[in-house]
């Protein structure tokens, strides 16, 4: 979660609850404004921990890249998210190029988003004819059955680290 989010949260409601326990009285009047800047802290901190409650829990699987034909190559797979909170995929890095973009697909073109989404329960897939990666300038011509690194970056939960398996051109796995 994001610190603003979390003091958000842990903002007014938490101060006021802890003041209306306590008295406010000696909380002003015993050590005044460090006690206030104390308890605001602490609030501060059971909010984060209260939000890993409702986190999101991602697993990527189903990666590939086809077979590059020119310098810039496309890259497949799907988030799988298993927490109750949505994240979004905010970058990509990779040994293979040093600009790897987040494209979506609209009406048969190709964007550069700067994120997407990562829906609570949900799933976010990257698919032929849909959101997807592009490597530009890629450094080398990867060959089938081998595999390019990529970490994806999150808005919220930790990078996770995938290898796409090479395949051919044409590959495209079945749906269901
Ligand atoms: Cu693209």
């Amino acid at each position: 979660m994001t610190r603003r989010a979390a003091s958000a949260l842990a903002g007014p409601r938490a101060a006021s609850s802890l003041v209306s326990r306590r008295g406010a009285s000696a909380l002003v009047s015993r050590r005044g404004a460090s006690v206030l800047a104390a308890a605001l802290a602490l609030s501060a901190g059971l909010g984060l921990a209260g939000c890993s409650a409702s986190a999101p829990e991602l697993k990527a699987g189903g990666a590939f890249m086809p077979q590059p034909v020119g310098d810039m190559a496309a890259g497949f797979l799907t988030v799988v998210n298993e927490g109750d909170a949505a994240d979004r995929l905010t970058s990509v890095t990779s040994s293979l190029s040093d600009d790897v973009q987040l494209h979506e697909a609209k009406d048969g073109r190709m964007q550069q988003v700067t994120s997407l989404p990562v829906p609570a329960n949900g799933e976010l897939k990257l698919e032929r004819g849909g959101d997807h990666l592009m490597f530009l300038g890629i450094k080398k011509q990867p060959k089938q059955g081998e595999e390019v690194d990529v970490e994806l970056h999150f808005e919220k939960s930790e990078p996770i680290t995938v290898q796409l398996p090479v395949k051919d051109r044409t590959h495209n796995p079945d749906h269901h």
